[in-house]
Formats: structure tokens, sequence, C-alpha cells
């Protein structure tokens, strides 16, 4: 899978993607139809028919497991815990972008006043929302002035007008540090926004990587081979060369305007009304001829930040665990109702006393779990940690409050509803140690059955008129 259309004839040939022929309002109505339809985990959605325009939109692209094997390249039904398995081992080596002098995103380029952003069917999602979204499964690219260092995140994009759109680099993300630095050259950043291209770069645009860690290197890592880049017209930035839609732009540091509100994963605002945000001035848009345009609903689980974060804040979870070298980490598990990343579940096989509060301590410490992870249960390897019934069994059968510990200082996100909105940078943390302790001498003697008569029994189950 090389980029979005692939995905489009890969998902239809599966019948995981549906074509919307039927003409549907980009204001609210498709939103509304692209939110009912994950709540019934459905398929992919290609609108093809939206009113006022000519080109699609495509929506629900990640919002199932089965569509990010697909991404990956993995069978159908390998699970969420198999994917960042796969993630980790295949990411170990990373595989560096290369350069390329055509490329479809350039089939049409639009300079001054043939830039607009309404050209392209930007919906509204929500009544309570500020406007229309440009950029809700869209990453942004960014250089680092000083280092060279390249960054690709997800951060939404608000249209607040035909060449202007708001930003929310939240604190510490790495576009928002980088801002910082050009803030003290004095100099505007230059940013590529882009929508629609190898689903994979959106993930990546998702994942927590370390600062300094190249979210191009990692989708070489996972595809197997480098993804093929391009220079922009403007800016001098790698741009994803079979993207749909590419804007090109400037931030300046010191300038804003009224963004928002939208909603979240979390099922709530993260704020109330407009905040005064940095927005990127676009001076040129590149785009492929009939260009897919890709969104993301929001809201409560599933959306696309839902799996997308499961699947790679859980990789990056698990790969912070495996850099600090701790022994014995068998599975790790964020789930998507928690969108990945206020909770936790690490399985662990035990090998000395205080093991598993290391790896309760470790966790909130990696790169993924110092930014707003709250809560982390530490279960013992016979439990996989995606197996709630087994996990509620070790929280009340193994885990003691008094093996809990209480942290009260921890980086935390403006997005956390359960904190008070005007003090949202702080959070506290909650490790729950449910494994039998180690050095325990007299351990809990478990229920076993007798496996040769496990197996008498299974040759006489249809006998005994069991099945
Ligand atoms: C659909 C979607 C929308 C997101 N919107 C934002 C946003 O507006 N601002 C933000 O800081 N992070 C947002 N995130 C989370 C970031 O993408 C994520 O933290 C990522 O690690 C940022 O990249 P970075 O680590 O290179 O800074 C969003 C994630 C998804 C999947
Ligand atoms: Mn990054």
């Amino acid at each position: 899978m090389k980029d979005m259309r692939d995905f489009i004839a890969e998902a239809e040939a599966v019948g995981e993607l549906k074509r919307i022929k039927a003409e549907v309002d980009w204001d609210l109505e498709l939103s509304h139809i692209a939110k009912l339809n994950e709540e019934q985990s459905g398929p992919a959605l290609l609108f093809e028919n939206v009113k006022g325009y000519t080109s699609p939109v495509i929506s629900s692209v990640c919002t199932t497991t089965n569509r990010l094997a697909l991404i990956m390249g993995m069978p159908k039904n390998t699970s969420l815990v198999e994917l960042m398995r796969e993630w980790v081992k295949r990411t170990a080596k990373q595989m560096p972008p290369q350069w390329v002098d055509t490329a479809p995103c350039k089939e049409n380029i639009l300079h001054g006043d043939d830039v607009d952003l309404l050209k392209f069917p930007v919906p509204k999602f929500f009544p309570k929302d500020g406007g229309r979204f440009f950029g809700t499964a869209v990453f942004v690219i960014t250089k680092d002035p000083d280092t060279g260092w390249v960054n690709l995140g997800t951060y939404r994009l608000q249209v607040l007008g035909k060449n202007l759109l708001g930003t929310q680099f939240i604190k510490g993300k790495h576009a928002d540090i980088m801002l910082k630095a050009y803030a003290a050259r004095k100099e505007k950043m230059p940013v590529v926004a882009v929508v629609g291209a190898d689903p994979l770069m959106f993930l990546m645009g998702a994942a927590r990587l370390p600062a300094f860690e190249s979210e191009y290197e990692f989708a070489g890592a996972i595809r197997g081979f480098p993804i093929e880049i391009v220079k922009g017209e403007t800016v001098d930035l790698p741009i994803p060369a079979s993207a749909e839609i590419v804007v090109e732009g400037e931030v300046d540091p010191e300038a804003t305007l009224p963004e928002g509100p939208f909603g979240e994963y979390t099922g709530y605002y993260s704020g109330i009304g407009t905040t005064p945000r940095n927005f990127i001035k676009v001076n040129c848009i590149t785009h492929r001829t009939n260009p897919v345009f890709w969104i993301s609903t929001v809201g409560r689980a599933t959306t696309d930040t839902h799996m997308t974060m499961a699947l790679t804040y859980g990789a990056t979870l698990w790969q912070g665990l495996e850099a600090m070298r701790i022994p014995g980490i068998k599975s790790v598990y964020c789930p998507p109702e928690g969108a990945g990343r206020f909770l936790a579940v690490i399985s662990v096989k035990q090998m000395y006393p205080g093991h598993a509060a290391q790896v309760g301590t470790a966790a909130i410490s990696t790169e993924m779990g110092a930014y707003g992870l709250k809560t982390v249960i530490v279960v013992d390897e016979d439990i996989d940690a995606w197996d709630w019934p087994r996990v509620l069994w070790a929280l009340s059968f193994r885990f003691n409050p008094s093996r809990a510990e209480f942290i009260k200082r921890g980086r935390s996100t403006p997005l956390d509803p359960s904190l008070p909105i005007e003090s949202r940078d702080i959070t506290s943390r909650l490790i729950i140690d449910a494994t039998i302790p180690y050095e325990w001498k007299e351990k809990p003697v478990p229920i076993e059955l007798d496996k040769a008569i496990v197996k008498q029994v299974q040759s006489r189950w249809q006998e005994l008129g069991l099945e």
C-alpha cells in the first residue's frame, strides 16, 4: 500500500469500504453519517457526491482493528496487541525516506488568489463546533531550525479564512517545541499540512515517538520500503509524493486568531468557547486531480483517534519499556475506550521482588506514559493485558489497595475532562500492582483441573449430550 487510492482499492476488494453515491451535505450531515456508521463498527465510507463539490470525502478509515491490520499489511482478525507487537518488531530498525523528482501530489498547483481552502469539501462536524475543520485526518510537517529534525504530527486545523488555518499545537508537542525554536530566532515556521496519503502516515502523525525520531523512517520500517518524498513549492520540507492535498504555509509564532471549539476523543469539548492560537497562513496548495479529502470524526469511542492511538501510543509505550531494558514484559494494552492513552494494562513475568512496581513506575516515565497516562494496571504473565475478564479477576482477587502507588504530579493534557478546565497542566497518577507479590513464600494455591480427566471428559462430550 502506497497511498490512499491503494487503500480504497484494497479495502473495497475485501468489503471494508462502501461508496455513498447519494448526495450528502458537508454541513453536519456527512459527519453524522460517518459517526453513526462508526458506532456500528461499519466500513470505511467514500462519499462520492458531496453537495456543492465534485471531489470525494473518505471517513472511518482507521475505526476498526481489521482496517488497521489492512493498513499494516497484516491478515484479517489480527488482534490489536498482535499489531502492536508487529509494530515494535518492524520499527526496531528504521528506513529513511527517498527523494523523488516528480509526484502525483503536484498534478495541480495553486498560488496566490487561487488558494482557497473551501475549494475542498471541508465538513462541519457538530453543532457546537467553531467552524469547518480542514484538518482532522491530517498531519503537519515541520522542521527544527536548529537541528534539521523533521517532524510529522497530527494536529487539528480549522478554516479561519480562505488562506488561514487555525492550529492547536498542544504544549510540548513536537510542532510546539519547533515553533518555540523559530520564535527564539524571530522567524516564521514553514509548515506543510497533508490531507489524504498512505493511511500509515496518519498513524505516524498520531504516534508518540520521542523527539528527534523520524516518523518517515518509522513508516518506511513498517512498509518495508522507503516512503517517497518530494520537495515543497514554497517550503523546504519533505512531502509524501502521493499525497492527495498538500497545504504549504507558515506560522508566525507571535500571531494568534480565535480557534475552536472542537470536540475531542474524550467525548467533550476541551475548552469553553474560542481560544487564541497560532495559525497557518497558506501560500500554496498542491493536489492530485479529483483529490480524496480524508476526514475523521471526533467524540466518544470508537473514532479513528481511539483506534489509531490505541495502536500507536500502545506500541510506543511497549517500545519505551523495551528501551529501558525492563525484562519480562509479556504484553501491553492501552484500551481504545481510553483513546489508548489514559489507561494501560501491562502483563509481566516477574523475576525479582519489586519487578511489578518497577514496571509501573517505568511506564509512567516513558515518552508516552509521561504525558497524561493516569492509571497503570500491572498483572502477572498468566493474564493477557487485553483480557478484561481476567484483568478484573486480578483486580478483585490479587490486588490489594495497599499495593497501589499514588503519584501526585505528572504532565497532563488540556483535553482531560477529569481536571478543572483552568488547571489541566498537572495530573495525579495511580499505579495498581495487581500481581501476586514475587517475594511471598506462601502464594495463593490456584485451582487446577486434572489434565487426564479433562481429556477424558472432552472425549465424552457428545455422549454426555453437551454438543
Ligand atoms: C485525529 C487526531 C487529532 C489530533 N488532534 C490533536 C491536536 O489538535 N493537537 C495536538 O496537540 N494533538 C492532537 N492529536 C494527538 C497528536 O497527534 C499526538 O500526540 C502526536 O504524538 C503528535 O505528534 P508529535 O509527537 O510529533 O508531536 C491528535 C491525534 C489524532 C489521531
Ligand atoms: Mn514526533
